[in-house]
């Protein structure tokens, strides 16, 4: 059998990077062994950098995943090599239809959900409620809920979550989840239950735990706090 290729995931602050969260989260809770390298996000002219990333990354942003050495960026490129490293684990839904549906709510995080992201940026240690509601942030929370609600009750019947087991769409939104929570958001009880199942997940709890004890105050990612 082909050697397993080493594996390193460099990734931001856990309170603020939503985008490194996920393929951290997936390839902990599946038990995929990796080294974690920790940048931390500078400030520059009102933006963000990362401090040390010339090294890892051609778009010097996290995460970014070193297959042998060799550079994977983006969070979603990564969640689709690591399901292709590792087909045991199953990362994807079995059946073509969920998976199909998995790819698409996946694609549409990726690429959509501006309102929520601007207004609501993730800050795990942060308690921040009612803030960041907007016409645009309230559609994109109706939008999330309508989603997790049609996966739940086509495809959830298996376990907890949105395709029953744990899937990269679940990595995908557990970022959505910790954003509920500092912004304290109002939920139907399907939604609010599966947000407390992405909560309980070993990995989340990792992530959480080592959220909070960060001190790195970044403006950029703090619209309602004064340092
Ligand atoms: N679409 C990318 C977004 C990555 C991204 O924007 N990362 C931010 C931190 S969460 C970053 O590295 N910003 C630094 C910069 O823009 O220089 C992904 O999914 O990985």
């Amino acid at each position: 059998m082909a050697k397993a290729p080493a594996l390193k995931l460099v990734i931001g602050n856990k309170n603020y990077s939503s985008w490194s969260m996920r393929p951290w989260v997936l390839a902990r809770q599946a038990g995929i062994a990796f080294e974690e390298v920790q940048l931390k996000f500078d400030e520059v002219d009102g933006g963000l950098r990362v401090a040390g990333i010339e090294p890892y990354s051609p778009t010097r942003k996290v995460p970014v995943l070193l297959v042998d050495g060799e550079p994977v960026w983006d969070s979603a490129a990564i969640c689709e090599t690591l399901a292709e490293l590792h087909p045991e684990k199953q990362l994807w839904p079995a059946a073509a239809e969920a998976r199909r549906v998995a790819r698409s709510i996946c694609a549409e995080m990726h690429s959509s959900f501006q309102g929520m992201r601007g207004a609501m940026p993730m800050n795990i240690r942060a308690s921040l409620p009612g803030k960041g509601r907007d016409p645009k942030s309230e559609q994109d929370i109706e939008r999330i809920i309508a989603i997790w609600t049609s996966c739940r009750s086509r495809f959830g019947r298996g376990g907890d979550f949105l395709f029953g087991r744990f899937s990269v769409a679940d990595a995908f939104y557990a970022p959505v989840a910790m954003r509920f929570r500092t912004y304290a958001v109002e939920l139907p009880r399907l939604a609010k239950d599966y947000c407390a199942a992405v909560e309980a997940l070993p990995a989340v709890r990792e992530w959480i735990e080592a959220a909070r004890k960060e001190k790195k105050f970044v403006a950029a990612d703090e619209p309602y706090t004064k340092k």
